[in-house]
């Protein structure tokens, strides 16, 4: 079993892994730690048109959507539309035109991740959590699940990236507060090359709790680039008369060099140069800029840094001084003025405490390592937060009123089940959807619809109770997780239990009979079942749900007579798992129930064999018999 934290950024990409000394963050074949996210198809270097690059934000948009009809012109690389509507990377590929999707391309990527994870832990890697940004959307994460099982991987988690950061910030502290003790306050920062994310956290020895995110997915080192870019091209238009938009593999080479100029700046504010030979038409260009020049025309760029630091306070309702430390990673935060203006916002000394690059994939293996059942870790929970808030809505033909319900509001804790109770004579269907599309970075607010399949009338005729189980699960995900329709038959008198206590609670004055429904989902149009993976973890969780209360009612049964001294610490472990399934065993991935059932059964395994035997004596009694 593999415990392996895959940070998959827009420009670097990096893979941490558990090992007995602790986490560590391995290097690749070409001995970096930093894996681009590059994927290079037919090895032909100076064909621009086949180094994929870029492609994080393509998840879960269709073809269609403006923002990737924006993006085009500015690729080096053509776009198409899957069968499916989402968007496809058309590339030349063993000398013929092909177009894989996004997930392919990910997968690709993450393959490669893999073999880095692999060759460092030298066995063969499957479980794993994988990074995503917090503002990712439905459509988005489930993008990226997919593309996690093409490339052979069991995604354990979705990490939201800011999250991995801060168990990675908590996990070793020894002074946090006691659990009862107020909590200390950490916000967060994330700067990469394509966004900005930040969030506040709450840290009490043991667990951590996100309290709010808030984001601009548009602001990262790119629009950096960008204005340097813009400045040298307008130089190198006046003093050269070159005309660079019209020379993508210029204009690549010229983006090159501004992200190191920008990334010299950093450390030197005096004049510093760039020099690139044979830039366009045999001419050597050569520039010059310094950090006070940059920071001017990156003005309207920087002045957007604060607006997320403000939603986010007021969403958490912190003042500054309830806020212990501001912890900046990624980066760009490595970019002076933007850490200026962070630390300016707050009133206090920004803490760099972690490492800028690695921190997400080390707390991506942290997170598999405390998930995986292979691996000792200090206890300690995450509980992240919804990022949009999410409603239902319904066909409300035979309901007064409602028709409509937020199910998770902003920052509700996730994961989370919660079970919805409808009254129903026949299938009926549920819309998931985002209910401040204003705020999505995402054009359809729709996450899904589901039909609740067999709903029938009682036998009475009445209207049926149908229990709905609705959840956020572990990866971000909004589901259906399951569906029941709870049958009522009148008890015949004289069979009422004589038991007062039970008859004072109405619930148990009838015997209530679970069926459980069909239901089927339908995403961006097209049917899609129960995701595998949450149909398997599911199938999983109920095989030990099922075990429990089958084993109980036998050892008060048919099993009575075989048990020992073995009954008690049975009992006691059905006792246990019961609670666990409640509690902690909620949302756990499916490993953890195949464990907790092994460890059930082993308890239970030699009474049904002592069992087993005698029901098999006396057959083999009458089996003689007939011979005879
Ligand atoms: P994302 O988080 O958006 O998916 P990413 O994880 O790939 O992207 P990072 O690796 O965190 O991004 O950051 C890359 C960005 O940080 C690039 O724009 C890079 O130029 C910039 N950067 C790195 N070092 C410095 C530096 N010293 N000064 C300024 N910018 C820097
Ligand atoms: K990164
Ligand atoms: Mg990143």
């Amino acid at each position: 079993m593999s415990v392996v934290g895959f940070d998959v950024g827009f420009l670097n990409c990096y893979v941490a892994v558990a090992r007995a000394g602790g986490i560590e963050t391995v290097a690749n074949e070409y001995s970096d730690r930093c894996t681009p996210a590059v994927i290079l198809l037919r090895k032909v270097v100076t064909n621009c048109k086949n180094t994929v690059q870029g492609f994080k934000r393509f998840h879960g948009r269709a073809f269609s959507d403006p923002y990737i009809q924006s993006l085009k012109s500015s690729l080096v690389y053509d776009l198409a539309q899957m069968p499916s509507g989402t968007t496809g990377i058309k590339v030349m590929y063993m000398e013929e035109e092909k177009v894989f999707s996004i997930e392919q391309v990910t997968a690709m990527l993450l393959t490669k991740m893999k073999e880095t994870a692999e060759h460092a832990l030298k066995k063969p890697v499957a479980d794993c959590v994988v990074s995503v940004p917090c503002y990712y959307t439905d459509a988005e994460r489930r993008s990226v699940v997919d593309a996690a099982q093409i490339a052979g991987l069991n995604c354990l988690r979705l990490m939201n990236e800011t999250t991995a950061v801060a168990l990675a910030y908590g996990i070793y502290k020894q002074d946090l507060p006691a659990p009862e003790e107020k909590p200390r306050i950490v916000v967060f920062v994330d700067i990469g090359h394509s966004g900005y994310q930040t969030s506040v956290c709450a840290f009490n020895k043991g667990k951590l709790k996100i309290l709010a995110t808030a984001c601009d997915p548009e602001l990262g080192g790119k629009d950096f680039d960008e204005m340097l870019v813009r400045h040298f091209c307008e130089e190198f238009g006046k003093k050269y008369k070159l005309d660079v938009k019209t020379k993508p593999r210029a204009l690549v080479r010229l983006y090159q060099e501004c992200e190191k100029l920008k990334k010299l700046m950093s450390a030197n504010s005096s004049d510093l140069p760039l020099n690139i030979e044979c830039f366009m038409n045999d001419i050597d260009v050569s520039g010059k800029l310094n950090r006070g020049q940059f920071e001017e025309m990156c003005a309207d760029v920087l002045a957007r840094v604060e607006a997320p630091l403000h939603n986010l306070m007021e969403q958490a309702k912190l003042k500054k001084e309830d806020i212990y430390a501001v912890e900046i990673v990624g980066g760009a935060s490595r970019i002076p003025s933007v850490k200026e203006r962070i630390s300016k916002f707050f009133g206090k000394e920004l803490s760099t405490t972690l490492n800028a690059d690695e921190a997400v994939a080390r707390g991506c293996a942290l997170q598999c390592a405390i998930l995986s059942p292979a691996f000792k870790v200090r206890e300690f929970s995450i509980t992240d937060a919804v990022a949009y808030p999410i409603s239902l809505k319904w066909n409300s033909a035979a309901e007064e009123g409602l028709s409509d319900c937020e199910v998770f509001p902003k920052n509700h804790a996730a994961p989370f089940s919660k079970v919805l109770t409808f009254y129903r004579r026949e299938p009926f269907s549920l819309e998931a959807y985002y209910n401040t599309p204003k705020e999505l970075p995402y054009p359809d607010p729709t996450i899904g619809q589901f039909v609740i399949q067999k709903v029938v009338p009682q036998a009475s005729g009445e209207s049926s109770k149908v229990k709905v189980k609705v959840r956020v699960n572990i990866h971000g995900i909004f589901s259906v997780s399951s569906a029941s329709l709870v049958e009522v038959q009148k008890t015949e008198e004289g069979e009422e239990p004589m038991d007062t206590e039970q008859q004072a609670t109405p619930e148990k004055e009838e015997e209530k009979e679970v069926i459980w429904l069909i239901f089927v989902w339908f995403q961006q149009g097209k049917m899609i079942m129960q995701d595998k993976l949450e149909k398997e973890r599911n199938d999983a969780k109920n095989y030990v749900e099922e075990y429990v209360y089958d084993m109980r009612d036998k050892l008060h049964g048919r099993l009575e007579k075989f048990v020992s001294e073995d009954r008690d610490i049975l009992s006691l472990q059905l006792e246990d798992t019961e609670n666990w399934l409640y509690e902690d065993g909620e949302d756990q991935p499916k490993q953890q129930y195949i464990d907790k059932l092994a460890v059930l059964k082993k308890l239970g395994q030699p009474i049904q064999e002592r069992y087993m035997e005698s029901e098999e004596r006396p057959r083999a009694f009458d089996d003689m018999g007939k011979q005879i």
